[in-house]
């Protein structure tokens, strides 16, 4: 039997038809943690969060929740954030070597999307479809990586507080984001860090950006998957601008669960096309 695994950055809870399971980073304060399960009240732990003034911060799956996941299965595809940004990659890996040595006749393949939310969404649709269409474990490991190079995502948000707060993008960048409704737009580098590309003025500027950068970016009406942190609104309307030019895409909104919606921050959206 196969199973994808990903880590709670993937943003979705599960997908109809393919068997998946989703492994918990959590977020803390000095005084509290949150797992971040799907059950998880995101709009009130990020108005705990905004209301605490101590330090925040965040940590990968432990080994054993990965191991955990691993249960049960015999081909198993696993999604992780960027290895550019948390150790989550890395903790997988150690997972696996452990699992494997238990269970040598068990393959996991561990896919490094070098993004997050959208990115990671992509990644798991893709391989449900290989797999759908017979293709081999290794023709599959092989194939997801050459995927995710064709994949893209860009980014708007409002603040960069916490990924500042955290060591995630130079205090610099980030001093000017938030104030005078200013946001900042931009894309994963190829290595899965931060690329800025630029400041707008409001989320009308970030809207024409992003279709501009995505139209730029090679994108011929590919499927794109864009989550939010309470804005749906600007969802949904680069959506409609998207469509103004590509006619009728295969696009999903989803919410975000807990990492990205402490990363990304209220306000804030991750988009993933591909190319
Ligand atoms: O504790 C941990 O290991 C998790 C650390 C995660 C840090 C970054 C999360 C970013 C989430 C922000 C915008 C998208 C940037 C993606 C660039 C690759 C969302």
């Amino acid at each position: 039997m196969y199973k994808i695994v990903a880590d709670s950055s993937c943003d979705m809870n599960d997908f109809p038809g393919i068997p998946f399971e989703t492994v918990p980073l959590t977020l803390s304060t000095d005084e509290k943690s949150f797992v971040d399960s799907p059950g998880l009240n995101v709009k009130e732990v990020l108005d705990y969060l905004y209301a605490h003034h101590g330090r925040s911060y965040t940590a990968c799956p432990s080994t054993q929740s990965w191991l955990d996941s691993f249960e049960g299965a015999d081909e198993i595809y696993v999604v992780t954030i960027t290895s550019g940004l948390s150790g989550t990659y890395a903790s997988a890996g150690v997972a696996r070597d452990q699992y494997l040595s238990e269970h040598p006749e068990v393959k996991i393949c561990i896919v490094d999307s070098l993004s997050t939310g959208p990115g990671c969404v992509l990644l798991i649709e893709k391989i449900a479809e290989l797999k759908a269409a017979g293709k081999s474990f290794e023709e599959i490991s092989k194939e997801i990586v050459q995927y995710q190079k064709s994949l893209k995502l860009y980014f708007g948000l409002q603040s960069l507080h916490n990924l500042a707060a955290g060591g995630r993008v130079p205090k610099l960048v980030a001093s000017a984001i938030g104030i005078m409704n200013i946001r900042i737009l931009g894309t994963a580098s190829p290595e899965g860090t931060i690329a800025p590309i630029a400041k707008c003025r409001g989320d009308k500027r970030v809207l024409e950006k992003i279709v501009e950068e995505i139209k730029a970016c090679g994108y011929h009406g590919g499927k794109i998957r864009i989550c939010h942190v309470e804005n749906l609104a600007l969802a949904n309307e680069i959506v409609s601008k998207i469509k103004e030019f590509f006619g009728d895409i295969d696009v999903s909104i989803i919410p975000a669960r807990g990492l990205c919606s402490y990363y990304a921050e209220r306000g804030g959206i991750i988009l993933g096309c591909e190319r």
